[in-house]
């Protein structure tokens, strides 16, 4: 099928890559190694960032941007509440973040004393992939209850990825969801992806994802110096 391209959204995505080029060269010149955690909502987004919280704050210096379509607050307090500063960034119903959103934010968190950013992306594994905010990798958080079938219905979302993650493994037992089939969409995709199966309720490979973000945030670092 022939590809058609519309001006106008080009011309959007176009806008939005420079302001990103600002926020990567802004983020690098404080050193700070940042990811874009996308997912559909509920996949885990939120608990997956406690859980690194609880892992890495005391050996890495960290902040958050929380983005959520409405007016509320409630995953940027709960990450208040686990000690790290977090912005709450509301798109006003929006369906994703983009770079304008990330520079108002940047400029509300302490900058000098992170090391480390999280963004979590609004719920939606659609046009998060086209919008770029000047991060440094982008996640995915896939859970079990979605179904094994999704690599295959959102190419564009998993061809892009750094990491990927598939939370909820403690529920293995109780949904049909084939770790081949899954593994075979993701490989078709994105071969070689790092991946980690994980749990947020038993803490189950939580460990080795903390441990894998903790040496790429030291390389980014060192390598933005
Ligand atoms: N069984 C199970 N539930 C989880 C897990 N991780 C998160 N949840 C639950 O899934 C729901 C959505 O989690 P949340 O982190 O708010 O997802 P977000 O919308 O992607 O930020 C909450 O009820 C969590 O308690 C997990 O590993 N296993
Ligand atoms: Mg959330
Ligand atoms: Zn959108």
């Amino acid at each position: 099928m022939k590809e058609i391209r519309v001006p106008v959204v080009e011309r959007i995505l176009n806008a939005n890559d420079q302001v990103s080029e600002q926020n990567r060269g802004w983020l690098h010149k404080f050193g700070i190694f940042s990811i874009n955690l996308m997912a559909s909502p509920g996949a885990g987004k939120t608990s997956l960032i406690l859980q690194t919280i609880a892992r890495l704050s005391s050996r890495v210096s960290m902040g958050v941007i929380e983005g959520d379509t409405a007016r509320v607050t409630m995953d940027a307090d709960k990450v208040r509440q686990a000690g790290v500063p977090a912005v709450q960034v509301n798109t006003a119903g929006g369906c994703h973040l983009d770079a304008a959103l990330i520079a108002s934010a940047l400029s509300q968190l302490p900058l000098a004393e992170m090391h480390l950013l999280l963004v979590e992306n609004v719920g939606n594994l659609v046009c998060p992939a086209s919008f770029r905010l000047g991060t440094d990798i982008d996640v995915l958080i896939a859970s079990v209850p979605e179904g094994d079938d999704k690599p295959f219905k959102y190419p564009a979302i998993y061809r892009g990825l750094q990491a990927l993650i598939l939370n909820k493994i403690d529920l293995l037992p109780y949904v049909s969801f084939d770790m081949d089939n899954f593994r075979k969409g993701v490989e078709m995709l994105n071969p070689g992806v790092a991946f980690f199966p994980v749990s947020c309720r038993t803490g189950e490979g939580l460990d080795s994802w903390a441990d894998w973000l903790e040496s790429r945030t030291r390389q980014g670092t060192q390598s933005s110096d």
